[in-house]
């Protein structure tokens, strides 16, 4: 890579032919919305379509894309002037894209005046996020505001130097009431239930925390739409970087790997202008619920089972699991037998066509998605994932046998030591404690009594429960006799 010139605006024409690259004039763009989390998911995802938009030729939605954490993105792309390639891969091979929405870039530990100063301005219509389930500052298994969150506490105290997304959001609103200006749209683009409704409750929460009367505001004025967002984002490695380099003949810091597969579902809820997305692709909708519960248990509950059996087994990408004996047929089933009976009919999709198109896609050789990325905050994805769909199967006393056995590695997976006596590096917001309270279990059920007192995750209801305990009990038996493959592999299915 270090043999290319960098990727940037004045290298752009010697990209190659193929190479879709921004047909628009970057520099007249204004900056519309302000995105929150400038990972690889948003710029796979949100910020191609946006570019689409900017394509047709409507310059309102330029994005400034904020870190809330760490500099590296911006490091990254502010050399480049925000441009970075998209790598759509699958076995047929490899289409690139330079992708030009993202004008601006901010590090907001950096300066939290000047995130909040842009997000208070006038020409600002929406502010975008893609912060991860733990970034919202909520208990995964209520979905309330966490008060006693160490970022909501500090910004509590400190509201006009916040470190939070609801910090951040919350004092630019308080900032353009002041100035006479309507609020922005706030789209929540995370794997969460209910969104939109989950980061407006935690919103209104913590405005009413700061002072009751700003509470009411944001209550009475805010429109968080709600969103299903979908399509499969490995880590990008250095190997891609230098694959990149070579066929774009520029080096590009942090090109973004992805599937041909993209969907975006958006409750058409906004409070001003919104960028035409669903001319590029998405699709606005008056109710979003379904959609997103089809994708939570049907894709992500998948996506987790696979991940800490996968890990477990030893597999270090999901295709690579996907190809080992039973997984395949435990997804499957998973899905067709467990989770699907548990959805309301969604508009304009078919069920088993929708599990089968999943089970290519984690088949796609060519993403190298590993199960340690999946692995990730498991404390703060298995409620909507998998215990939600326990939770309706138990109450139409149906079984769930591979819901538990995914829940039954996870369990297995936060004690921090794989099958192999090795370390697992396990990180979740609540790793250290999961590792405390689990580190000296030594039989399924002493496991399984030290996982469901993590009431943030279970509830109070499913560790009362008697057919959840059972389920999980003989799942995790199971697997810490005989270890995830054999189990995976001799699973019976029922007829
Ligand atoms: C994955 C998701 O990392 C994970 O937890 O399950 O990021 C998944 O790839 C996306 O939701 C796909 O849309």
């Amino acid at each position: 890579m270090n043999d290319h010139p960098r990727l940037c605006t004045a290298t752009l024409d010697r990209l190659p032919h193929g190479v879709a690259r921004p047909s628009y004039d970057r520099a007249t763009l204004a900056t519309g919305i302000v995105h929150l989390g400038i990972g690889a998911f948003h710029r796979a995802h949100q910020a191609v379509y946006t570019d689409s938009v900017l394509a047709m030729g409507d310059r309102r939605w330029g994005i400034l894309g904020a870190s809330l954490r760490s500099a590296d993105t911006c490091d990254a792309l502010a050399p480049q002037d925000g441009l970075y390639g998209l790598a759509v891969r699958d076995a047929a091979g490899e289409r690139l894209q330079v992708v030009g929405s993202v004008t601006r870039l901010a590090v907001a530990p950096e300066d939290p005046d000047a995130l909040i100063a842009a997000m208070a301005a006038p020409d600002t219509h929406i502010v975008s996020l893609t912060v991860t389930e733990k970034g919202y500052c909520h208990r995964p298994a209520t979905g309330a505001l966490d008060e006693d969150h160490p970022d909501v506490r500090h910004d509590l105290a400190h509201p006009e130097a916040p470190r939070s997304a609801p910090g951040f959001i919350v004092e630019a609103l308080r900032r353009r009431r002041a100035a006479g200006l309507t609020p922005f749209t706030a789209l929540c683009c995370d794997n969460l239930p209910h969104n939109g409704a989950t980061l407006r409750r935690v919103l209104v929460r913590f405005a009413a925390l700061r002072d009751p009367d700003l509470g009411r505001y944001v209550e009475g004025e805010l429109r968080c739409p709600s969103t299903m967002v979908d399509r499969i984002v490995p880590a990008t490695t250095d190997a891609d970087r230098a694959r990149v380099a070579d066929a774009l003949g520029l080096a590009d810091a942090w090109p973004i790997m992805t599937e041909p597969f993209t969907q975006w579902v958006i409750e058409d809820d906004f409070a001003g202008p919104r960028p035409a997305w669903d001319a590029a692709g998405a699709t606005f909708v008056q109710d979003v619920a379904p959609y997103e519960l089809a994708k939570l248990r049907l894709l992500n509950g998948s996506h987790s089972t696979l991940a800490y059996l996968g890990y477990l087994a030893g597999h270090e990408t999901v295709s690579d699991t996907m190809a080992a004996p039973g997984f395949a047929a435990l997804v499957e089933a998973l899905m067709r037998d467990e989770a699907a009976p548990t959805l309301p009919p969604v508009p304009g999709l078919d069920v088993s066509d929708y599990a089968a198109s999943l089970l290519a896609r984690f088949r796609n050789p060519a993403l190298q998605h590993r199960t340690w990325q999946i692995a990730m905050d498991g404390s703060q994805k298995l409620p909507q994932r998998l215990l939600g769909t326990v939770r309706d199967r138990l109450v139409a006393g149906q079984p769930f046998g591979r819901l538990a056995l995914g829940i039954a590695a996870w369990m297995r997976y936060v004690t921090g030591r794989d099958e192999r006596g090795e370390a697992i590096d396990v990180r979740d917001p609540l790793a250290a404690d999961l590792r405390a309270r689990t580190a000296p279990c030594t039989t399924a059920e002493a496991l399984i009594d030290a996982c469901l007192g993590v009431q943030a995750v279970f509830g109070t209801d499913l560790p009362a429960e008697p057919a959840f305990r059972s389920a999980v009990g003989v799942a995790l038996a199971a697997l810490l006799q005989h270890g995830a493959a054999k189990v995976v592999a001799e699973f019976q299915h029922p007829a």
